[in-house]
């Protein structure tokens, strides 16, 4: 983090981990804080008691309303360094000087759930950043997945009421809402696409370092000669980007709720830090009409192979937050936070967005001056005209809060474009008022089919379950609606799998999109695989020796494999304490599992947590005296190796993240 930020951060510290008396938020210093003021020990309390008073009148306020969408979210700081300058296309500072590193704060969410839901369930990602510039704060406010439910942001509000849990009911929680939901996506079709994939496993990311992030809408770079190009923000995750499986998703659910908190937050406290790519996909101003659907619309993505991604620079999450409500909670982004050299489409969902960050944050952080909290204030210099409101916590000198003036030199004072100023791209706009949309924007199908034909095998069985769950939650009308409306309109093949899984009624007519593009890029088995932050729960019986611990510990760790060792107890073997027991983990909470085994049996805890390893297509290892008895694999199959004899193969299984063929 740069010397900057720490400064600034400096400023709004109390450090609660220094000596320092007790005090009333006046800094009176308080001799008791256990008992109330009575009238007697045995007495009433009494009304004048300032310090009980002020403590649990603090209280009573200590909670804020939680977001309305991404309510549940974890924020990391970092730093973000330019590869090369992107002079060519902008003039944003932090994008044109090779080398330059920039503060910044991301916050992963989800999205359906409250803040207290689970980490996995079906649902998007949010992935914001605020990147602390020098010439203010730009929010780049991103999902894991590239398209959105809509292309109009009048319709967002419609689309969360029903994506939410139902009004009667509040069931389900955190996930996409059973027929309010549905009953939606099939009467509003442009979310075909966006259906697709949070149907696919994107929509349970195994770790936020493990997901892409896209911008989603389509913004403009304008370059210091005034030329545009149209632009996607994209995150390439350096771990690859792979996902938990849906019986695992739920299982974690179940054993750890904060599992992708908790590995985010220890892998920065063990030296990994969460590092991603920054690409972008430009298109010149003149090639506006070139693809085959319309660039400002939200539902479609541009494909990577016909716009390649421009890597320009790489995000490093290294430093977790000192306090969850100060920064995580209290960080406010917004689409519009732009700095000179970044700017809007004409894209109608991004129009919206425009509007309702701003909004949201007065209502969320209660007022006006939500920027001035530590966490949303620039690092540079900033001052205006405005003044007053809550929370107000400037003391603004000088006489004057207007502008233009002559008594105070008309300070403080607009900025040429030359010097800096921001400047709307003189984009030339005419055309009547109406409610209506594009033709371009009418084809809801094509890219879904795309997506569909770019899986591998595993990553469409997935989505094909997953459609069959999710619609076997709904009544039966909802049902035979998504099947008619969306599902047989994407791919027949699809509809004939989810009517016969849900026992809905398979329309008479085939009328499946015939796109017959595919993008290689969105598949994730394309992706990239690392063996750096991977985790291995090693089951031991009490009769290993310390020195097969040490010795498994070693190789496994010089890999940089995670290792825990698990027993039905945490048996003191020599010096070392086992890790953890079968009741405080389970193999669904680790990428891998190893067996070593003394000269006694393995226990049943063991044996299910075995299984369902290796029903979830995780590696297994093992060593010792192992027997495979009572076990329904044995050594030899794929995916199974002795770490004795085959260490690399365990190994490589391990980076590939699943044993697909097995
Ligand atoms: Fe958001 N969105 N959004 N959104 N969004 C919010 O702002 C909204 C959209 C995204 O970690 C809210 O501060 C509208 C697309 C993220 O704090 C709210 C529309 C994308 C986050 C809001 C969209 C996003 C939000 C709720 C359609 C992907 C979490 C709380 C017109 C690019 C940011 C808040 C964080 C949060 C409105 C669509 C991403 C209500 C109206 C598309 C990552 O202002």
């Amino acid at each position: 983090m740069s010397k900057k930020k720490d400064e600034l951060r400096q400023r709004d510290t109390i450090d609660n981990t220094k000596e320092a008396p007790l005090t009333t938020n006046q800094g009176l210093p308080m001799s008791e804080d256990e008992f109330s003021l009575k009238a007697g020990e045995r007495g009433p309390t009494l009304m004048e008691d300032f310090h009980l008073r002020e403590k649990i009148t603090h209280f009573d306020h200590e909670r804020i309303p939680e977001r309305v969408v991404h309510a549940r979210g974890f924020g990391v700081h970092g730093e973000f360094e330019l590869y090369e300058s992107l002079e060519k296309y902008t003039k944003a500072k932090f994008l044109t000087e090779p080398g330059k590193k920039t503060p910044v704060f991301t916050r992963f969410s989800t999205v359906a759930g409250n803040r207290g839901s689970m980490d996995i369930p079906r649902d998007v990602r949010g992935f914001a950043t605020k990147f602390y510039t020098d010439e203010g704060n730009y929010d780049l406010v991103a999902n894991n997945m590239p398209v959105f439910f809509m292309q109009d942001a009048i319709k967002f509000p419609d689309m969360v009421h029903a994506v939410k849990p139902e009004p009667h009911n509040e069931i389900p929680q955190a996930a996409s809402a059973h027929n309010t939901f549905w009953d939606w996506v099939a009467t509003n079709t442009e979310s075909a696409h966006m259906v697709m994939w949070l149907m696919s496993d994107r929509a349970l990311p195994r770790s936020y370092s493990m997901m892409e992030g896209f911008g989603v809408n389509t913004f403009r770079l304008v370059n210091a000669e005034g030329k545009s190009h149209f632009v996607k923000f994209h995150w390439k995750p350096l771990e690859g980007t792979h996902s938990v499986l849906w019986d695992e998703a739920q299982l974690i659910n179940g054993k750890n709720i904060d599992f992708n908190r908790q590995t985010i937050w220890e892998n920065i406290e063990n030296g990994h830090p969460a590092e991603f790519e920054l690409g972008l996909q430009v298109i010149p101003e003149e090639d506006e009409f070139e693809m085959d659907f319309d660039i400002l619309d939200p539902t479609k993505l541009w494909p990577e192979e016909d716009v390649p991604v421009q890597i320009v620079g790489k995000l490093s999450l290294n430093q977790n937050v000192d306090n969850y409500f100060a920064e995580t909670e209290q960080v406010a982004f917004h689409p519009g936070h732009v700095v000179p050299g970044i700017d809007f489409s004409n894209d109608p969902l991004l129009q919206g967005r425009l509007f309702s960050y701003t909004d949201t944050q007065l209502i969320r952080l209660g007022g006006p001056n939500f920027h001035q909290i530590p966490i949303n204030r620039p690092i540079c210099p900033f001052s205006n005209n405005q003044r007053d409101g809550y929370h107000q916590s400037y003391i603004h000198k000088g006489g004057t809060a207007h502008h233009k003036n002559h008594m105070n030199n008309n300070q403080p004072e607009p900025l040429s474009p030359e010097k800096g100023g921001y400047e709307h791209y003189n984009e030339k706009v005419e055309g009547r008022k109406v409610r209506a949309r594009s033709d371009s924007f009418k084809d809801h199908f094509s890219q879904a089919k795309m997506f569909l034909n770019s899986l591998s095998d595993p990553e469409k069985q997935h989505l094909y379950d997953a459609f069959s769950f999710e619609l076997g939650k709904c009544d039966m009308e909802i049902r035979n609606l998504v099947l008619k409306e969306l599902i047989n309109k994407i791919d027949r093949d699809l509809a004939e799998y989810v009517a016969d899984q849900t026992g809905a009624e398979l329309p008479a007519e085939n009328e499946e999109s015939t796109y017959g593009k595919s993008s290689p890029a969105l598949s994730m088995m394309n992706t990239d695989f690392l063996l750096k932050t991977r985790t291995v729960g090693v089951i031991v019986t009490p009769d290993v020796t310390e020195d097969t611990l040490d010795e498994t510990r070693s190789k496994l760790e010089d890999k940089g494999l995670q290792v825990k060792f698990i027993s039905d107890k945490m048996h003191k073997i020599g010096n070392t304490v086992l890790d953890e027991t079968f009741d405080t983990v389970h193999s669904v909470l680790f990428d891998s599992m190893i067996v070593i085994t003394g000269e006694s049996e393995l226990p049943a805890p063991a044996i299910e947590q075995l299984e369902i390893a290796y029903k979830h297509k995780k590696a297994i290892g093992f060593g010792g005296n192992v027997s495979f008895d009572k076990l329904s694999f044995s050594d030899g199959e794929k995916g199974v190796s002795n770490i004795e004899t085959d260490l690399d193969i365990f190994l490589d299984d391990v980076k590939h993240h699943r044993v697909w063929d097995r």
